[in-house]
């Protein structure tokens, strides 16, 4: 009797602690090795309540407090200023595109780039398969104002005809035509736009924009996207 006790008891801890082993494992591995995504922000250019635009019914209120930060894993880079750039408007040349990947994301008026009216994009090659987790847009800061259809696709090519993923789309009266979409349009402050990627894989990434709510002119200061190569 007693044998038989002390070994199913030795049978009931070992289990559980074979549990709480895996119990462990489990959470060390949902929650991972996430760290808080750091962002190094340029300073606010503007403060306030926006002055009077014409906005549409989708645009997101201007959060008066600091965005909390987003969870990635541990050791990834921004990939931006390593691939390759190219554009739609083709009067852009290579060192005005580079302007895009300098870490100045300053809001003064030689910290932005102008790309012709319409849609137009802008194109990043990482040259090998990279995992994404975000992306943080800037097209300028310098006043209160909105983009207009800001889309962001990833494609197997270059030029965006295999396997093409749109990602982020506030365009939801299709005026670029690439689709209805369902995201909301947002005010342009120093914090950037950040897009939770969760970690897509993807070579090559494009960026849309239409104007602006300033202008028909489209402006980009800074684009960093995080991600580390895929497996
Ligand atoms: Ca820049
Ligand atoms: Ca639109």
């Amino acid at each position: 009797m007693r044998f038989t006790f002390t070994f199913s008891l030795g049978l009931a801890l070992a289990s559980s602690i074979l549990i709480q082993s895996v119990g462990a494992a489990d959470s060390s591995a949902s929650s991972g090795d996430k760290v808080p995504l750091i962002l190094k922000l340029p300073s606010p250019a503007f403060k306030g309540t926006p002055k009077d635009i014409q906005l549409s019914s989708y645009v997101e209120p201007l959060s008066d407090k600091p965005r909390p930060p987003m969870m990635v894993p541990a050791g990834l880079k921004n990939i931006a200023p390593g691939a390759k750039l190219t554009c739609s408007d083709k009067n852009a040349t290579a060192d005005t595109l580079g302007k895009i990947v300098d870490g100045d994301k300053e809001a003064s008026e030689q910290s932005i780039i102008y790309l012709r009216k319409g849609t137009q994009w802008v194109q990043m090659d990482f040259g090998s398969p990279q995992e994404i987790f975000a992306v943080v847009l800037w097209h300028a800061h310098n006043s209160a104002k909105v983009y207009h259809d800001v889309i962001v696709q990833i494609a197997d090519d270059q030029d965006f005809l295999q396997n093409v993923k749109t990602i982020f789309n506030n365009d939801q009266d299709n005026t670029s035509g690439l689709g209805v979409g369902t995201d909301r349009e947002f005010f342009e402050i120093h914090e950037g736009k950040l897009i939770d990627t969760k970690g897509i894989t993807a070579r090559y990434m494009r960026f849309y924009s239409k104007g602006s709510t300033e202008s028909a002119l489209n402006e980009y200061t800074e684009i960093e996207v995080y991600g580390r190569p895929a497996k």
